[in-house]
């Protein structure tokens, strides 16, 4: 076993298509490398019984559902799951249910974080090695620049990536404020990591499931960005 357990949230949404697959998945991913981790699924009470099926695998995997009674939100979602982590794991990550993230990069982000050289460990779609695969170009290029918009508070690419592993020891006592969709840059920019290690992957668009990213998202976005850059200015004392 690694000599790092560790935590990953998984939030959820209408899911139900694909949860038990990815679990599955990531569960060999965990055995295959000899790793100790588990899976906090975060279900909001998902209309097509995603908690259900996750409740359900809790018999067999190391995976567990807490429950939420309505859609409350990703960032809060993997906050939550966080709260709820077993006290042995050490790290703490996030990972969306679609597939779009890439499973078999979990063992080296775990390999970075045990070496003890880096406390970050980010899934990355803009370091060399990574990419996107599907997605239109006009994605793309919003999703490039929303990068480029934090480029002043982190020297990381892929600041808008949900997929990520942090040390627990880098949170405590780190207020992470829950808006919109990307929680991966209110760690970047407020946990107390050390050194940060970004390890490429390619991006798939979703297989299945509707996606939950809408305009308000963007406005979401650009106001976590100016609390950010606010709290840069005044010292860190504002959200
Ligand atoms: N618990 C919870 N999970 C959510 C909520 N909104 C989104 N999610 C989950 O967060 C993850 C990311 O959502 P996506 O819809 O894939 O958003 P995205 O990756 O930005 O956009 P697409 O890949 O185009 O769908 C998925 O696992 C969703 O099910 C929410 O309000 N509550
Ligand atoms: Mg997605």
């Amino acid at each position: 076993m690694s000599a790092l357990p560790f935590t990953i949230v998984v939030p959820t949404y209408n899911e139900a298509g694909g949860i038990e697959r990815l679990l599955r998945g990531a569960v060999d991913v965990f055995r295959g490398a000899a790793l100790d981790g588990e899976i906090v699924v975060v279900d909001d009470n998902s209309p097509d019984g995603t908690g259900e099926i996750v409740d359900r695998l809790a018999a067999e995997l190391p995976v567990r559902c807490l429950h939420r009674p309505g859609k409350m939100g990703l960032s809060s979602g993997v906050i939550d799951g966080w709260k709820a982590a077993r006290p042995e794991s050490r790290a703490l990550g996030a990972m969306d249910a679609d597939f779009s993230h890439d499973i078999r990069i979990i063992p080296k982000m775990v390999e970075a974080l045990a070496s003890g050289e880096y406390g970050l460990a980010v899934g990355s779609r803009y370091v060399p090695g990574g990419g996107i695969a599907n997605w239109p170009a006009k994605r793309v290029f919003t999703s490039r620049v929303a990068c480029m918009l934090a480029r002043p508070l982190t020297p990381i690419a892929d600041v808008t990536s949900g997929f990520f592993l942090v040390k627990r020891e880098a949170l405590e006592g780190v207020e992470l404020d829950p808006i919109g969709f990307k929680i991966g840059l209110e760690v970047i920019a407020k946990a107390r990591y050390g050194r940060a290690i970004e390890i490429p992957y390619v991006f798939t668009d979703r297989i299945v499931g509707e996606s939950k990213l809408n305009q308000s998202e963007i406005t979401n976005y650009l106001k976590q960005l100016s609390r950010l850059y606010r709290r840069r200015l005044t010292g860190a004392k504002a959200r």
